[in-house]
């Protein structure tokens, strides 16, 4: 018999159906035991009689979050919510859940019982919940809006090696891993191949995967396994360009994500989830600072943002243009990564950008310099082995078109999305410094 879904029950009033989920509760009145059945679509009372001797011996056994199978007929229930119960004709264990669960199921209205690092240990129960499976379904969608938009517009995609033989961000935070008897590393970034698929003529490329970072950061937005969304594409005028693209790209997925489940993020979050309309503003650092001084904002650096200062100027500019999104411009070339082009006019800035959205770093991008000359130069002025970026040099020596592109992080995008306090509960395990799926012990 094909199973039917809880959602579609109510089509099946005077029937007989098969369901098949887990025991959300169990509330046994003696001769009477009503079990109420999870599946990804909804719950449902089910009812078990002690004049039904099979069943109700199995009923009885049950724990909460057991699997079961259950056959019964769909009646009229005026007393449930939902109208309708299914009184059980048979019922099949298909797997017992050890009681008690080590970890509290978040409804909506609970959240946050359970600690959060408890939660994470038991992640796949944790996953379970109402709130985690639509933070599943949000992210699906949201992956599947950006790829699609990037397939439309004739990118192709890609699928960078993981496993490198040099650290394309800073040197420091790479991983590097045994490689038979040689020395590799683990991609911090597909950017080396992405931007080797410009000089290979496929003139727009998009890659959707995992990166790694050995960074030691223990807070809200750092993770040492990430999934990164890049897009490369050849032949712009300016890294303005590639800010547009990400720009409509961003605005098109946000629709997507709100017509499928908006209302839904609305009712289980309580994050409205809005679609910008027109152009982001673009904010120079300088600009920047000088805002937040006068807000009284603390600042220590002249070219970069620290959280505080990324979330009073979300705010700042959020107020006065209306956006919750800032695209950051004009940083000191020193600060960024060595193959964004220098601003001709002015070599000590960089022609790349960071996007903001809601108070964080959510992008990096940049036009990036394809002259190769000149790009060995931006490599030695931070002392950079020639050697090890040899073949990556290589990729400019045989012609190559300007170009730019830039990175998502997916797990922040969620995570402002939906309104999550931290990048841990937006990730599917997440790794970070003290956990490898697991909490692993603090050095
Ligand atoms: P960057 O290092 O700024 O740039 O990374 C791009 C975006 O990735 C996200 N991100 C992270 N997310 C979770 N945990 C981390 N440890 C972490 N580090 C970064 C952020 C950030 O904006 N190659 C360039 C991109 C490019 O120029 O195309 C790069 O990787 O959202």
């Amino acid at each position: 018999m094909e199973r039917i879904h809880i959602k579609d029950l109510k089509e099946y009033i005077g029937k007989e159906v098969r369901i098949r989920g887990r025991v959300d509760t169990i509330r046994d009145q003696g001769k009477i035991l009503f079990l109420v059945l999870r599946d990804r679509t909804g719950k449902v009372q089910t009812v078990a009689w002690h004049g039904d001797e099979e069943v109700f011996k199995n009923a009885k056994s049950l724990t909460n979050e057991s699997v079961v199978d259950i056959i019964g007929d769909v009646k009229e229930a005026k007393q449930v919510a939902t109208g309708y119960e299914v009184a059980i004709k048979s019922l099949k264990v298909d797997s017992l859940s050890n009681t008690p669960l080590p970890i509290v199921i978040e409804e909506p209205h609970t959240n946050n019982i359970s600690a959060l690092d408890r939660r994470l240990d038991y992640r796949w129960i944790d996953l379970r919940s109402e709130r985690n499976s639509l933070m599943m379904d949000v992210a699906t969608t949201m992956g599947h809006a950006l790829r699609t938009y990037c397939i439309e517009n004739e990118f192709k995609e890609i699928q960078a090696p993981r496993i490198i033989s040099a650290a394309s961000e800073s040197g420091a935070s790479v991983f590097e891993v045994k490689y038979f008897d040689k020395k590799a590393y683990l991609a911090q970034s597909p950017q080396f191949h992405k931007q080797m698929g410009i000089s290979s003529d496929l003139e727009r490329v998009f890659n959707m995967g995992p990166v790694f970072r050995a960074e030691k950061s223990f807070t809200t937005r750092h993770l040492t396994e990430y999934t990164s969304f890049d897009v490369e594409m050849g032949y712009i005028d300016s890294y303005k360009d590639v800010c547009h693209f990400e720009q409509e790209m961003l605005k098109y997925m946000l629709k997507q994500v709100k017509e499928k489940h908006g209302e839904e993020i609305k009712r289980v979050f309580g994050t409205e989830v809005k679609v910008p309309e027109g152009d982001f503003p673009f904010l120079s650092v300088e600009e920047a600072k000088k805002k937040l001084a006068k807000a009284g904002v603390p600042s220590k650096d002249t070219g970069d943002f620290s959280p505080e200062e990324e979330k009073a100027i979300g705010q700042i500019m959020e107020e006065e243009t209306g956006s919750e999104f800032i695209f950051m411009v004009d940083y000191p070339h020193a600060r960024r990564a060595f193959y964004h082009m220098k601003n001709e006019e002015n070599p000590s800035i960089a022609l790349g950008f960071d996007l903001f959205w809601k108070g964080l770093e959510i992008t990096t991008g940049a036009q990036r310099e394809h002259r190769v000359e000149n790009l060995k130069e931006n490599a030695k002025e931070r002392g950079m082995g020639e050697e090890s970026l040899s073949e990556y040099f290589d990729y400019f020596k045989y012609g190559c078109p300007p170009h730019g592109g830039f990175a998502i992080g997916t797990e922040r995008l969620l995570m402002k999305m939906l309104g999550f306090g931290s990048i841990l509960e937006t990730t599917y395990l997440p790794n970070t410094p003290n956990r490898l799926g697991k909490l692993i012990a603090r050095k």
